[in-house]
C-alpha cells in the first residue's frame, strides 16, 4: 500500500508542527493583557525546554505573592500553570535577589520570568498586573 505509507510519512511532521502551534497560542500569559502581540513572541517558543534538558531553563507565568523572605531571599508565589515546564499550578517559593525582592508585596498580583535549574527557581523579573 504505498499510499499508506505516503500518508504515514506525511502526517508525522504535520502532527509535530500542530503540536507546536498548540503550545504557543496556549500560553495563558500572553492573552491577558501583555503589550506584545502574539507576533511579538517568537523567543518564548524556541527556548521551550525539551532541547536542553539539564540546563536553565527560562518560563514565564502569572501568581500571587504569598510571602517574601528576606533571610532566605525568596519569595513564595501562588503561581498559574506554566506550560513551557509542564508545571501545574501550586503555591511555592523561588530565589529572588533583593532589587526583584523590593519590588513586590504580599498580595501583588504579578507576572514573572524564572529560570528553573537543578540548582532552583530563580526569578529573573517581576512586574505587577
Ligand atoms: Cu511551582
Amino acid at each position: 500500500m504505498p499510499s499508506l505509507t505516503w500518508l504515514t510519512l506525511l502526517a508525522v511532521p504535520l502532527s509535530l508542527t500542530a503540536c507546536d502551534n498548540a503550545n504557543d497560542t496556549e500560553m495563558p500569559m500572553e492573552d491577558e493583557g501583555m503589550p506584545m502581540g502574539p507576533d511579538a513572541t517568537p523567543m518564548d517558543g524556541e527556548n521551550m525546554p525539551t532541547i536542553q534538558s539539564g540546563a536553565a531553563r527560562t518560563a514565564s507565568a502569572e501568581g500571587t505573592v504569598t510571602a517574601i523572605d528576606t533571610e532566605a531571599g525568596t519569595i513564595t508565589l501562588d503561581h498559574g500553570p506554566v506550560p513551557a515546564l509542564d508545571w501545574p499550578a501550586m503555591t511555592m517559593a523561588f530565589d529572588a535577589a533583593p532589587e526583584v525582592r523590593s519590588q513586590v508585596a504580599v498580595g501583588d498580583a504579578v507576572t514573572f520570568e524564572f529560570e528553573a535549574s537543578d540548582a532552583g527557581n530563580r526569578i529573573a523579573s517581576v512586574s505587577k498586573k
